[in-house]
């Protein structure tokens, strides 16, 4: 086999990790559960770089010239493979790249499994997880589909609790802005940790707040999980602007957005939003509510585009040759 393709899907937290407990492995300080989104896709295609020990990462046509963020995890996989040479790696995304829509999780994710597959490791599941965390601190959620744990506490994994098809719901993405992100996440969460008179409480909650998003999940009940989703989101954020510096992804088009979705839920319908290091919103609702909420944010001024998505499946390799 020379080339293999997969893709991933991004995922988006409902109860979010914003700190590690390690830079080396680079895991999370706290567990996290997310949504993996269909409509958005990275693709990742990988062959060997015969005769070379350079890899190469073309990223949405640009060769990169750092690939600090890639070589733990070629790292990790040349050990199992015991591969010398390089690889060369194309990956793009269907969506803005680091604009807060999770894009290293996906392209990671994407990575680790055409690689799998390449070199045909058969790698255990534990172990796709520990080589896509060194990338991402939330790729090994884009492994699987649906509504995924990734839990730290005691024991590391990462488990779909609930597939796509058992609570269909839908996902409506607010692009308020794409341009890339001036603090990227890895940067962000480092200074939050070390600096945020917030952080601790942040640690402290995050237990019951995956427990109450557990049950919340179990139940199908959208207005629990989007309570403790936005209660969740908003000790996030608090802990981002109480960072020194100052961290603030959310921005005035991002606070209208919010705005106008708690007018719609005063409406009636059953609906909740969540905001991760950008300033897109990302709206949860029933798939009959759809058009009702996209109707009432789509000619807003600070609404860019909206993009509608479901729940979606794991990474999977696509094309083998
Ligand atoms: C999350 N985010 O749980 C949180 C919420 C952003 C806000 O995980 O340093 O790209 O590569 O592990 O995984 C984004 O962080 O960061 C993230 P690294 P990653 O989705």
């Amino acid at each position: 086999m020379s080339e293999v393709t997969a893709i991933a899907h991004p995922n988006f937290a409902l109860v979010k990790y914003w700190g590690k407990a390690d830079s080396v492995s680079n895991k999370p300080a706290m567990s996290s559960i997310s949504l993996t989104i269909d409509a958005l896709t990275s693709t990742t295609n990988i062959s060997k770089n015969q005769g070379s020990s350079e890899n190469i990462w073309i990223l949405n046509g640009e060769e990169q010239n750092d690939l600090a963020r890639i070589n733990p995890v070629l790292k990790y996989l040349n050990n199992i493979s015991r591969n010398n040479y390089g690889c060369i790696i194309k990956s793009g995304n269907n969506f803005p790249t680091s604009a807060g829509l999770a894009s290293s999780a996906s392209g990671i994710a994407s990575l680790v499994i055409a690689y799998n597959q390449l070199f045909r490791l058969d790698m255990s599941f534990d172990q796709l997880v520990e080589a896509s965390m060194l990338g991402s601190g939330s790729a090994p959620r884009s492994l699987l589909g649906g509504f995924v744990i990734l839990n730290v506490e005691n024991e590391l994994y990462s488990q779909t609790i609930l597939e796509p098809e058992d609570w269909p719901l839908s996902i409506i993405i607010c692009i308020t802005d794409d341009k890339e992100k001036i603090i990227s996440s890895r940067e962000g969460m480092e200074i939050s940790r070390k600096t945020s008179p917030f952080y601790q409480s942040w640690l402290d909650t995050n237990k019951g707040d995956i427990q109450i998003a557990k049950s919340a999940i179990a139940e199908q009940d959208i207005k629990k999980l989007g309570e403790v989703t936005e209660k969740n989101c908003y000790l996030m954020h608090q802990v981002m602007r109480t960072s020194s510096p100052q961290i603030n992804y959310m921005t005035e088009r991002t606070n209208n957005c919010i705005e106008e979705i708690k007018e719609i839920r005063k409406d009636g319908i059953e609906l909740f939003f969540t905001v991760d290091a950008g300033p897109q919103v990302k709206i949860v609702c029933k798939p009959e509510d759809k058009e009702l909420i996209k109707d009432r944010l789509i000619n807003k001024p600070y609404v860019t585009k909206l993009v509608e998505a479901n729940i979606g499946n794991g990474a999977r390799v696509i094309d083998e040759g």
